[in-house]
C-alpha cells in the first residue's frame, strides 16, 4: 500500500472541549505519523482561501465565522492509505450520523461543528498541505 500524506485540522469546536489531547492520542493510536503540526487562529483570508471550493454553498459564511472563531490545530498525518484512514477515524460530515467510535461521533455536534477536518483525496491533500505547510520541512526523507 502507498505511503500517503493527508491534511488535518482539530477544529475550533475541538479545542475549545480541551479535546486536542484525545484526538491526537486517537491519530497515534491508529498508527498515523504527524509530520506537521501548528497552532493558530485562521485569519479571515485563510480560511476563505481554504474553503475556496465550497464559495457558493449556502453554508460558506457561516463555515467562515465558525472557522474562525477560535484556535485550531493543523496537522501533516503520514501513513500507508492515511488519506482514507483518516477520513475513516473521523466518521461522516455530519456528526449526529457519525458511528460510535469515530472522532465525530465522539467530539462533533453537528455536520457545521464537526470537531475535525481531513483531506478528501490525494489532489486536495496537496492543496490544503500547501496552504498551511507552504515552505515547511516536514522532516521526511
Ligand atoms: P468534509 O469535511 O467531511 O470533507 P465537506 O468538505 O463537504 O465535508 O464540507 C466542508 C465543511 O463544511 C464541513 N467539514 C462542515 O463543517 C461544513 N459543511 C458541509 N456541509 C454543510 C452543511 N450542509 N451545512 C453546514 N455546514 C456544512
Amino acid at each position: 500500500m502507498a505511503i500517503e500524506r493527508t491534511f488535518a485540522i482539530v477544529k475550533p469546536d475541538a479545542v475549545a472541549k480541551n479535546a486536542v489531547g484525545a484526538i491526537i492520542a486517537a491519530i497515534e493510536h491508529a498508527g498515523l505519523r504527524i509530520v506537521g503540526l501548528r497552532y493558530l487562529r485562521m485569519s479571515q483570508a485563510q480560511a476563505e482561501g481554504f474553503y475556496a471550493v465550497h464559495r457558493q454553498r449556502p453554508f460558506f459564511r457561516d463555515l467562515v465565522t465558525f472557522m474562525t472563531s477560535g484556535p485550531a490545530v493543523v496537522m501533516a498525518l503520514e501513513g500507508d492509505n492515511a488519506i482514507l484512514r483518516w477520513r475513516e477515524l473521523m466518521g461522516p460530515t455530519d456528526a449526529t450520523k457519525a458511528p460510535a467510535g469515530t472522532i465525530r461521533a465522539s467530539f462533533g455536534t453537528n455536520i457545521e461543528r464537526n470537531a475535525v477536518h481531513g483531506s478528501d483525496g490525494p489532489d486536495t491533500a496537496r492543496f490544503e498541505l500547501g496552504w498551511f505547510f507552504a515552505g515547511a520541512d516536514l522532516g521526511l526523507p
